[in-house]
């Protein structure tokens, strides 16, 4: 076996670059719709162009006699072999049919399927399928849709409420008894109150490669294959198991190459289950592929959350109590986590302070609106940007420093382990460490003089500031109905290289370098002798899966576990080949030799092969050098940080320019630091989308006005200035590792520290707050005299 260097230098904590990358750079990965089974059909869908309705007649002959048509199914024929969608929160439900039968409540609902020849006979059937609506009247505002006016979406949930009034806070009980007692006394103490309404608007997560499935069964075995552009594997295979009447034993579900998903890919939708289900009733290969329009509709969309928040002050800048009421358009039904996502909201009320009482409450709506559910930070962002907006707002009315304002009211490091009023238990921080390297880095008193400067020569120059803490990591089980824990297997293979398995299956986050880079540390070999496999069931057998940023302190911790065990295996295996003790052996250089002795090693291959042919077998052992790790946390992790940005608002125009973004990221200790940077950078980019010109939009008759890239704007690189970084490193105790999770991070600060810069710059005017996105027009009418 090679060896690199004389000895191996350690990897966790370097800069190493991305295996992934070369792959995917060079267009080699591959992605469902690079992939093909023979005998495969395409799948088109047709979907409701009314936002509401009911479906008087559906007209499929025209698509039926076209050549290359095989199938047409309505949905009322799909519901006779495929059950209502489940979900995954134990929330009440209407029921949701993957394809609509009788009534469409958003546009571009399913209401029939095609399976054809190939994609673009598929494609052209679907659109000649003919079908008529009674027309109901749609509803797009959240607040007039909690009247019942004009229409209630579905009978069982008078007034379009989903889910009423869930409290959490100071007062409450578990039983869910709430005593205002204390919340109350904080306001009538409270020398200032800051109230303020504020928009959380509804974004499309754009994933660069759209959604695709391939669902094959096999009759002559039983069985189905099911690959799809998913962030779990596992919950899809379980789900599709369950639709199909198969066992989990007979669904093997693969992810391929995975371009994105920010959270949505979580779910397992509607063409999925479609797919496996035709499949089945056809005994045919099929595929279908999102193309971009249709993901603009089909594919959840995220946040969409309006508060109402109060915040209560002494003069001096000591919080005293919060009221946050939370009001979220969920669209026309429940998908797999659409009700828990504004929970984490709630969850996160408490932000990086010493809140003495706060109450939220919590009410989701239906609209006639695509559903909502996880989009990158799923419901923490949101709970940032209230308090950060509000904590800003009270800084202005009390014309202290922003930062002062914060680092007077944060949670101390030594209240840590911190029971939130809010539910939470946040593992560790040094909120306080994180404020001065921001401040420092972009040295802020120099800063705000520049600003003054630039006012007096009339420009509009702002300055934000965001602190964050964010729920992540997820377990354990139960916080998460998935479960929280995550599967790892490692193995030694007969020629000493080391294979692993996780159940967390990346898509795009670089998982394959990070493991790698633990695995290489702990065994003493090189990075090259390892390889990362996942996104297959029939593979990494068990698993939950990547989100919540949970990959690294959960599915990387279960790595390092079962790593841990094949080494204490191993080590038995060669003290048995070199008479030692296992406790005296060194692993170092794919060598495992006795400490003092260098020379005498054995090599991971010698090793290796002794271990599969055991001649003679070591006492009280078996051969083989595999072994499993199912790893269940205790709490999840809490990474923290500040962002810091400076906009520039032109006058004439309102067209806001970002000139800088500094961070200061705390997600505990760093496997890779450029990977990191990488997430930060990603996430910063999503953040900074939501304030200045991401915004899904629906006209008042319930069409989607924002359905392409023409008119729904994600950030370019030319967007966005160079991001200044940093980090702190607070250890976790929850894991092994010290790692927390980072992958939603940079989504958090940055929302609120654009719109904090933008208030600031347009002080002059008055103004308090400005509702996001910062549209240029928005801003020119405040600069004309208007006001927020
Ligand atoms: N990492 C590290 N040290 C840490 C924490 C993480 O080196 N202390 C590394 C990990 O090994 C991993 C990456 O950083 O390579 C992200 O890890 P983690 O924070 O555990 O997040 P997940 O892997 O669970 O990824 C999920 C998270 C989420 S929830 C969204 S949304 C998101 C994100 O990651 N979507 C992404 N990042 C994305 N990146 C890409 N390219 N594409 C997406 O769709």
């Amino acid at each position: 076996m090679a060896t690199r260097s004389p000895v191996l230098p350690k990897l966790v904590g370097e800069r190493v670059k991305r295996r992934e990358d070369p792959r995917l750079i060079q267009g080699r990965g591959t992605y469902v719709d690079d992939l093909a089974v023979v005998g495969m059909r395409h799948m088109a869908f047709k979907r409701s162009d009314v936002a509401h309705g009911h479906i008087r007649s559906i007209d499929t002959s025209a698509a039926e006699e076209m050549e290359g048509v095989e199938a047409v199914f309505t949905g009322a024929q799909i519901a006779e072999f495929l059950a209502p969608m489940p979900i995954g929160t134990p929330f009440p439900s209407p029921e949701h049919r993957a394809v609509a039968v009788n009534t469409v409540r958003y546009p571009g609902e399913p209401v029939a399927v095609v399976v054809a020849r190939d994609r673009y006979v598929a494609r052209d059937a679907a659109d000649a399928i003919v079908v008529q609506y009674d027309q109901l009247p749609a509803v797009v505002d959240v607040e007039q849709a909690m009247t019942g006016q004009p229409t209630v979406i579905h009978p069982a949930f008078p007034n379009n409420l989903a889910v009423a009034l869930v409290p959490s806070g100071t007062g409450v009980s578990e039983s869910g008894t709430v005593d205002d007692t204390a919340v109350n006394a904080a306001f009538e103490k409270a020398e200032v109150v800051i109230s303020q309404r504020m928009v959380n608007q509804r974004l499309a997560p754009s994933a660069m490669e759209p959604r695709g499935v391939i669902a094959h069964y096999e009759a002559g075995k039983g069985t189905m294959t099911i690959w799809s552009s998913t962030q779990n594997p596992h919950i899809l295979r379980t789900f599709i198991a369950a639709l199909t009447g198969l066992g989990q034993d007979q669904v093997r579900a693969i992810a391929p190459e995975v371009g994105g998903g920010f959270g949505c890919k979580i779910n397992i939708y509607g063409e999925e289950y479609v797919a496996a289900a035709i499949s089945k009733h056809l005994e045919i290969p099929v595929k279908w592929i999102e193309d971009r329009s249709e993901a603009f509709v089909a594919t959840i969309h995220g946040r969409d959350i309006l508060g109402y928040v109060d915040l209560a002050a002494q003069k001096d800048g000591t919080v005293l109590g919060l009221k946050l009421r939370l009001i979220a358009d969920i669209g026309a039904y429940n998908m797999l986590l659409t009700a828990a996502i504004p929970t984490l909201t709630m969850m996160m009320a408490n932000a990086t302070y010493n809140i003495p009482a706060i109450r939220t409450t919590l009410t989701e709506v239906f609209t006639n609106k695509t559903p909502t559910d996880a989009y990158r930070g799923a419901g923490r962002p949101e709970a940032t940007y209230f308090v950060e907006r509000a904590m800003d707002m009270l800084a202005r009315e009390l014309k202290m420093d922003p930062a002062e304002l914060r680092r007077k009211n944060f949670i101390k490091p030594h209240q840590f382990p911190f029971q939130t009023q809010v539910g939470a238990v946040y593992d560790s921080g040094d909120y306080e460490k994180a404020l001065d390297r921001a401040l420092k880095n972009c040295n802020w008193k120099q800063l705000l003089a520049e600003r003054d400067d630039a006012r007096k020569q009339g420009r509009l120059m702002g300055v934000g500031l965001s602190m964050y803490v964010e729920v992540c990591g997820l377990g354990p089980s139960a916080a998460l109905p998935t479960g929280g824990w995550e599967h790892a297997q490692v193995t030694i293979e007969r020629d000493g290289r080391i294979t692993a398995t996780t159940g967390a299956s990346p898509h795009g986050q670089g998982n394959e370098t990070t493991f790698a880079q633990m695995l290489a540390d702990q065994f003493g070999v090189p990075y090259e002798n390892i390889t990362i496999l996942h996104g297959d069931t029939g593979v990494a057998k068990q698993g939950i899966g990547t989100f919540g940023s949970r990959s690294q302190a959960v599915g990387g911790t279960a790595i390092h576990l079962a790593g841990g065990k094949v080494k204490t295996k191993m080590a038995k295996f060669a003290a048995a080949l070199l008479e030692a003790h296992e406790d005296d052996l060194v692993f170092q250089n794919s060598t495992i030799s006795v400490k003092g002795s260098p020379a005498s090693g054995k090599t991971f291959g010698e090793v290796a092969a002794f271990a599969y042919r055991p001649v003679p077998m070591p006492p009280g052992m078996n051969p083989g050098l595999s072994e499993e790790v199912f790893w269940e946390p205790t709490n999840n992790t809490y990474p923290f940080g500040c962002h810091i940005v400076v906009l520039e608002i032109d006058r004439e125009t309102g067209e806001p320019a970002l000139t800088r973004m500094i961070a200061v990221d705390d997600a505990g200790t760093l496997i890779n630091p450029m990977i990191v940077d990488g997430q930060i950078h990603g996430g910063l980019a999503q953040g900074i989308g939501q304030a200045m010109i991401e915004e899904v939009v629906y006209g008042e008759d319930g069409q989607l006005l924002t359905g392409s890239f023409m008119d729904y704007a994600i950030p370019r690189a030319s967007d966005l200035p160079r991001f200044e970084l940093d980090v702190t490193v607070t250890p976790t105790p929850v894991n092994p590792l010290g790692a927390k999770g980072v992958g939603e991070a940079g989504t958090l600060g940055s929302t609120p520290a654009v719109v904090n810069a933008a208030v600031d710059a347009l002080s002059e005017f008055g103004v308090t707050h400005i509702d996001m996105m910062l549209r240029p027009e928005k801003l020119w009418r405040i600069i004309q005299g208007g006001r927020s």
